[in-house]
Order: C-alpha cells, then structure tokens, then sequence
C-alpha cells in the first residue's frame, strides 16, 4: 500500500476549539426536518403518507391525469412558488453564524447589554453579498461588498447593515433609487449584468459629483476582494450611543478582519469569474468547514459635539470618514465566524436585516441617508417575505421574551393565549417599562420645513484626493487601471471627459493618467466645485490595503502543481508548512487520478490542471519532474496556470527541472525575479513561506505591465 498524500487540505488547528458552536442558533435546527435519515417515511404537507412518487394517477398507464391526485397537485403547487423576490439590491449574498465576545466595557457611553457586559457572548448572523448583481450572478463582480451583521441580544436584535467600504455614493436617500437603476442592467437590453462599466453608471456618477469619494474607493483594489474573510466591515454612518441619563456620544461601527485584508487583482477577477462564480461562498464554507473560522475585532471610533463642530466635514455626510488618525477605532471585542447555515433558503435568503432594528443604548443620527433607511427596510420585507410577520421566521426572531398585542396577518406563527389584546387593560401584561424600555435620543430640533442640502455636506473632492494619496504607488495603479477599463466601456465619449474633469479636481496626475489611457485629445477643463478641494488633508495609512498587509500566509491557499516522479520529500514538506501557519493547499496534477511521487508516495489531486487555473491559489508551486515538465510545456491549460501566476504577481516556488515549462510559458530565465524562488528541497520550504506572507510581488507589475509606463512617464505616481 503506497504511502499517500494530500487527503486533508490543511487548516485544522482550530478545528476543536470551535466544533461546538451554534449554541442558541440550535433552535433553528429542531424544527426542521432531518432529511437523509435512513427510515423516514415520505409524507406530503399534512404528513400523510405517500406510496408513489414515481407516477401520477392516470387511468389506465396511457390514460388521462386525474385531478384527484392531490399529492402531485401539492407537490407542484409548492414548487411553483419556491422562489420569493430577489432583493432589489445585494440579492447574491452569502450568511453564516457567529458569536460576539465583548472585551471592554462601553458603560460610560451606553446602557446596551451587549456593549457593557465584558465576557459575555451574544449569537449573530452575517450575511455578506454584492450590491449590484442579480441572485444567480458571480462573486468577483468590481463592487461594493455588503457586510450585514445581526446580534440576537438579550434585549431583542441589533441590526448593523454595513458595507465593506466606509462611505457611500450619495448623501440623500432619495436618490437611491436612481443610482441603482443606473447601476444595474439597462431597462431596454437588460445588461450589462454585475457591472458599473457603462455608459448609464458613469453618466450617473459624473452628474453627482457626491459620489466621487466612493468612487476612489470602488475602484481600488477593495471592491475585488479576495475573500469576505479578508475584508473590513464599516456601519458607514454615525450612529449615537445614549447613556442611562440619555446623554449622547457619536459612534462608527467598524470590523477589522484578523486574517488581514487582501484583494485580487482585475484580471485576476475576470478568470476567477469564469473558473468559479462562487469563489467567494465557497472560500467561507471551507474556511469554516475545515475548521479555520474567521474572527474580526469589533472597534468604534467615539466622539462628541466639539469633535463634531471642529471636524473638517459634517458627520452626518455619508461621503465622509473620520480618519483614523484623528479618532483611534477602539477595540471593544471580537466576534468569530464559525456557523455553516443548515439551509440557504431558510437562513441566508429569509434573513431580513433593518437599520432601525437597535437596542436600548443606541440611535441613530440625523444622517439623511441612515433615516431614509430606516424607513425602507422593513418596506423590503414586506414585499420579499410576504407578510408582516417575517419576524416570526427563525432566522429573524429574537432569541429573548417577546411580548405585544400585535396579532394575525399572513403566516402567524404565535399563537398567544388569553382573552387580552390591546393595552391599557385591566386583565394583565405585558406593560410598557419605562426603565427598561427604550428611549429615544432627545435631540433638540428646530427649523424650517425645507428640501435643501445642508453647504457642509459641499466639499465632493478633499476626501477622495486624500484616499488617493493615502495609496501605494501600486494601488494607485490600479485606481488608474480600473477607470480606464470601465470608462473605456462608455460609449459616449461626454461622459469619459466629464470624469476626467472631476479627476482633476482630485489628483492632476491621476486625471492625466486616465485622460492618457483614454486616448482624450486634450484635458478638459477641471469640473466646477460648489466647495474649493483642500489640499491640506494628509495621507491615511489605514486607508491602503497594502501599508497593513499582514506579512503571514495563514488563511491563504497554495495551490501545488505535481507532476509523476515530483520529489516527494518536497511535496511532504510543503504541505505539512502549509498546515501548520494554519493555510490550506490543493494538490493539482496533470490527471484525475493525481500522481506517484519519485519515491512511490500517491499525491491525491484535489483538482486536474483544467479545473484549479492559478488564479484560484494566492501563491503556486511547481513540483515537477523533468518528465512531467517536459510533458507540460507543451500543454495550453499548464501554459496558462504559470503565466497567469507570474502576470499576477504571485510568489512561485519551482524545482529546477520546472524551468523548462516556465520558459515555455513565455518566463524567459532573465526575467525570473525576486517572486520566483527555487526550491531544491524541503530546506527550502520555510523561507518561500515567509516570502509568499507578503502576498503579492508588486514589483514585478511595474515591471511587465504596459500600463505600468504609462503611469510611471506621466504621472510619476509615489
Ligand atoms: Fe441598503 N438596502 N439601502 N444600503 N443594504 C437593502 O434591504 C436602501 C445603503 C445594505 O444582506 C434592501 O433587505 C436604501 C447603504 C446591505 O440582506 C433595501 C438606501 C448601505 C444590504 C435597501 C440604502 C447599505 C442592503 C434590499 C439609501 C451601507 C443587504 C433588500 C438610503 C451602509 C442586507 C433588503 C442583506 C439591502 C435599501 C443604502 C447596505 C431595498 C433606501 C448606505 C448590506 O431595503
């Protein structure tokens, strides 16, 4: 019996720790059937027993169906009205269970339970989705990431709708629905599906100049994450907390992730889409499936009135971030992912998040945007969920007493005793709790009925300009990069040059650098600005992706090409490296079957090189044979995987008799660099591990990319 490996893909360490999750979340799972189980008996809905459910009743075998075949006719009732509506925005969207632990108490600023009581744990639901592409749509569209978080508190559910990005394209809810028609499919041809690259986004976005902050932000590198797992999360607008004398304290929500962030690059996203659409839900299931959940700190940045009155911009401006150099994020706890869903439908699709679901000890600001949400969420489940009663459905009840004279409507799952239902009464509770109960922040208001927007919410492009300079040399590019892709799409060449002329209002070098990979004759004029750009604000280094990379590969995925006779010693030592950091691996061969080692040892492939393209791993191997190199050159697909490895910046380790396919590959030997490490033996395992924790080789993008001249002749980015 040869010895064999790659059976386990790595990432176990944590496996114990968290095996025994969902606690509470249990419920969910009793009341659903177990199906699978051996000895069930079919039943249709009134649990009759069935006998057939191969054929329905006919007369006679070639005869006519008969109406009175009710268990057909329910079973095609049911299926029928499977589906309920899509969410008009975010409706691919992926959830799992979690636990929040508090670490330090936020008692001098809130009564919340769950933001007061160090050590205490309260279940939670998170759902993360894109914003713009249908249901059935792929993962590495160029877009916002919603990250939607749900505590079941001890004092009813708190509801965090955030995203993955700080800011938000408009500033007044009523133009919601005009940015997201714009930004999804036209209503003539219905495309492009998953994209802000046409003529309507960019025609919408150059109208509204308040967009240009989260437009810097959509184009960099965080709108193509890499994983949910490696992003940050952002409750975007300031929120309040509220003491027990009802004083007030400003808060923003964030979430960073520990594993640290990460983004693939553009190209990278195209292929991903191709080779698998759901890279980003499977990526969360098997982190958490092989025992590797991921954890966040949860941190707030606080601050009063005089803050408020002296900052630069109006807190209440959704555009805007409180730099976190100004006001430190405060760490108050962590929360980990670690709960796979029983079922999608029941869990992840019927979860209905609202901003003004709070507990007593937080509220809500005067932010235009946050009060006009607070009024459509619970409008969306009425329409998607079918009724007022969705609060009854598992994943959205509260996991502490619930009690109110509300009664009836469609699907009502309570079912209260007694004679009493309306209050005051002389029968008996519940009764309203004045201590308890919440309280509303009593802000002092006093004005004119107006529809105006307030001159501090003017100023469209100091922030932008400040997210770009905040910006590796590297990042910059791919600001660049994406606005020449996605304005090269727009057809109308007036709304590629109304882009250019807020550039200019943001970075000269950044306009000239998009106006030259446009190919405009000249530079339009710089766009009128209601307020005067600053250009005082200093760079932000919490705002780069790659300033805080994590200098480590735990979390991420090596993807090992093996070919038959591949020194096994190698192979071994990869994997039991990769295993430890805690990362995963896949063991990719030429042939399904996988491949026999030079010592006899069987590599069990996880994929044949057709199905595990490079773009799938973070960083790649090559543990070839002179062999199985020789067989590989001349293969398209092995071509492929080294080129696009190398294109992306990856860190490639490689054993000598592997630099036939690389030259083959078009990586002639004097361009091998610094990202390409040979790996004679196991020796040389630990230091290509400790160079692939950086992630990516930027270097060689400035080195091989056309584009990359471009930026460095014209714009002399830093
Ligand atoms: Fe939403 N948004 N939104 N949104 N949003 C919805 O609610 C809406 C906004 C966000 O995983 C809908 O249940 C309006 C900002 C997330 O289930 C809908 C406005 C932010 C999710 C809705 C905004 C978000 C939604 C669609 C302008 C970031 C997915 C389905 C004022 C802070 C939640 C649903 C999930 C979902 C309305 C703006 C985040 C239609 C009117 C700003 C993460 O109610």
């Amino acid at each position: 019996m040869p010895k064999v490996i790659g059976k386990d893909t790595g990432a176990t360490s944590h496996a114990a720790e968290f095996e025994t999750r969902l606690g509470e979340a249990g419920e969910l799972h009793q009341i659903a059937p177990e199906n699978g189980d051996e000895g069930a008996v079919l039943t249709n809905q009134q649990g009759v027993p069935v006998a057939d459910d191969q054929n329905t009743l006919r007369v006679g075998a070639r005869g006519p169906a008969l109406l009175e075949d009710f268990h057909f006719r329910e079973k095609i009732f049911h299926f029928d009205h499977e589906r309920i509506p899509e969410r008009v925005v975010h409706a691919r969207g992926y959830g799992v269970h979690g636990t929040f632990t508090l670490k330090e108490s936020l008692a001098e600023f809130t009564r919340a339970k769950i933001l007061t009581e160090v050590g205490e744990t309260t279940p939670m639901f998170v759902r993360f989705s894109t914003v713009i592409g249908n249901k059935g749509s792929f993962d590495l569209a160029r877009d916002v990431r919603g990250f939607a978080v749900k505590f079941y508190t001890k004092e009813g559910n708190w509801d965090i709708v955030g995203n993955n990005i700080p800011v938000f394209f408009i500033q007044d809810a009523i133009k919601f629905p005009d940015m997201v028609h714009a930004a999804k499919p036209a209503p003539d041809r219905e495309f492009p599906q998953a994209q802000t690259a046409h003529d309507n986004f960019w025609d919408f976005i150059t109208l509204t100049p308040e967009s240009m902050h989260m437009i810097m932000w959509t184009m960099s590198d965080r709108a193509i994450p890499r994983s949910y797992r490696f992003m940050e999360g952002f409750g975007v607008h300031t929120f309040r907390l509220i003491d027990a004398n009802g004083k007030g304290t400003y808060v923003k929500f964030h979430f960073k992730p520990r594993l640290g962030l990460q983004s693939v690059l553009w190209n990278e996203a195209l292929k991903i889409n191709g080779a698998d659409p759901d890279f980003h839900r499977r990526d969360l299931w098997d982190a958490i499936d092989l025992g590797a959940p991921p954890i966040w700190d949860l941190g707030v940045q606080l601050f009063d009135d005089d803050f408020a009155d002296q900052f630069e911009f109006d807190v209440l401006d959704a555009t805007k971030i409180i730099p976190e150099e100004q006001i430190p994020v405060r760490i108050i706890g962590e929360f980990v992912l670690d709960g796979l869903v029983d079922n999608f439908f029941a869990e992840t699709e019927q979860v209905a998040f609202c901003t003004q679901n709070v507990v007593p000890g937080v509220g809500f600001t005067n932010d235009p945007l946050l009060q006009g949400r607070n009024f459509s969420y619970l409008d969306t489940q009425l329409k998607r969920l079918g009724g007022p009663n969705f609060t009854h459905i598992p994943i959205n009840a509260p996991r502490c007493p619930v009690h109110n004279f509300q009664q009836d409507g469609h699907m009502n799952m309570r079912n209260p005793k007694g004679r009493v239902n309306y209050e005051p009464n002389s029968w008996g509770g519940p009764r309203e709790s004045p201590t308890t109960g919440y309280r509303h922040f009593e802000a002092a208001e006093n004005g004119r009925k107006v529809q105006e927007r307030p001159g501090t919410f003017s100023d469209h492009y100091s922030q932008a300009r400040q997210f770009f300079i905040s910006q590796t040399a590297i990042e910059q590019k791919h600001i660049g990069d994406a606005l020449v892709f996605e304005l090269s799409k727009c057809e109308r060449i007036d709304i590629r040059e109304r882009m250019v002329a807020h550039l200019r209002n943001i970075d000269e070098r950044l306009a000239l650098v998009v106006a030259t990979g446009l190919g405009l004759p000249t530079l339009p004029a710089p766009a009128p600005a209601a307020s005067p750009p600053l250009t005082t604000l200093p760079p932000s280094d919490a705002l780069s992706i790659v300033k805080r990379a994590p200098g480590s590969f735990a979390g991420r995925k090596l993807g090992i090409l093996v070919s038959d006779g591949a020194p096994a010693a190698l192979v071994e030592a990869l994997v039991e490296a990769v295993k430890s950091l805690p990362a995963v691996y896949e063991i990719i061969t030429p042939k399904t079957a996988g491949a026999v080692l030079d010592d006899g040892t069987v590599a069990q492939a996880k994929q044949k090189i057709d199905g595990g393209p490079s773009v799938l791993y973070d960083a790649v191997v090559l543990a070839l044979s002179p062999e199985g190199a020789a067989m590989l050159a001349k293969d398209k697909t092995a071509k492929d995987f080294v080129s696009d490895a190398f294109a992306h910046c990856k860190f490639i380790g490689y054993t000598s008799a592997a630099e036939l396919l690389l030259t083959k590959a078009g990586i002639a030997p004097e361009d091998f660099d610094e990202g390409m490490i040979a790996l004679e033996g196991p020796q040389d395992v630990p230091a290509f591990l400790a160079q692939c924790g950086q992630l990516r080789f930027w270097t060689r993008e400035m080195a091989i990319d056309l584009d990359a001249a471009v930026f460095l002749e014209n714009a002399g980015l830093d």
